[in-house]
């Protein structure tokens, strides 16, 4: 048997993403897991690097729409396969998220990368899902009084809608009540603070960590 390094197991998972290779990906992520290789990693530096190049090639015409939408499934099915070992369970709750991607937009997987991970972190997660208007974000902090607001947005035409739930948020009387942190592939730390954002998240490491910060002590 060929014992595979852990660089050569992560391009092959990278590589499985950018060929759409759904029947691969799960077998592939096993194998990674056997080889201790830590779950995120596999998710930060396997897959995520694959969808990076998918989103290239649809820029330079390679791909598609069909294509985005295979990479997407295929990166799914790796997940389906990582979530038991990224969540541990029987954590304490540190703390409570809502967390959705706002209206007009439809990507997911990074917005549950994060649920995935904040879960992991100990945080009771409230997920409203993709396409989420200003409403159903004020509604479910009225509702379920969470210590924090997070929103995705992966289109510069969506992105805007975070100030509008912002807005919604003030004109509710709830914005002082929460902390607000935002992410997705257009986000800058410069767009938070100009929306009015206490936060921005290059990655679902780095706003797991912000948000832990948020909650300790
Ligand atoms: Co779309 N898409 N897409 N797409 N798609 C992008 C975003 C795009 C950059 C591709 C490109 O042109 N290079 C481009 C946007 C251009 C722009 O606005 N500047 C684009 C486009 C144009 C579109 C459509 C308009 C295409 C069309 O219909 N012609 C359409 C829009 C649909 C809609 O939303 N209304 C569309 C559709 C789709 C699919 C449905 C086919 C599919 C999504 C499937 C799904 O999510 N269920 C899809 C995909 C897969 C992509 C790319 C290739 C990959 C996105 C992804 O999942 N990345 C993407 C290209 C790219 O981003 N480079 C692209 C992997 C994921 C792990 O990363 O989502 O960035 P990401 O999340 C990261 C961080 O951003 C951060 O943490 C995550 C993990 O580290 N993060 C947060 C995200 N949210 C956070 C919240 C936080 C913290 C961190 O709060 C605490």
């Amino acid at each position: 048997m060929i014992i595979m390094g852990m660089k050569e197991i992560l391009d092959k998972i990278k590589d499985a993403i950018v060929n759409l290779d759904i029947d691969s990906i799960p077998k592939l992520c096993l194998e990674a897991i056997n080889e201790n290789i830590p779950p995120y990693d596999i998710v930060m530096n396997g897959m995520a690097k694959g969808m990076e190049i998918v989103g290239q090639k649809y820029e330079n015409n390679e791909y598609f729409l069909a294509e985005l939408i295979m990479a997407g499934e295929t990166m799914k099915e790796g997940m389906k396969v990582l979530e038991p070992y990224l969540k541990s369970g029987e954590l304490k709750k540190v703390g409570k998220v809502v967390i959705g991607t706002v209206k007009g937009d439809l990507h997911d997987i990074g917005k549950n990368v994060v649920v995935t991970l904040l879960s992991a972190a100990g945080f009771d997660v409230i997920d409203l899902g993709v396409d989420v208007p200003p409403e159903k974000f004020v509604q479910a902090v009225k509702e379920h009084k969470p210590d924090i607001v997070a929103m995705s947005a992966l289109l510069t035409t969506t992105m805007v809608e975070m100030e509008s739930v912002i807005k919604a948020l003030k004109e509710a009387g709830l914005r002082d009540n929460v902390k607000i942190i935002i992410g997705g592939a257009p986000i800058t730390k410069e767009f938070a603070e100009k929306i009015g954002a206490d936060a921005a998240a290059r990655d679902a490491v780095e706003g797991v960590n912000i948000c832990k910060s948020w909650v300790k002590g």
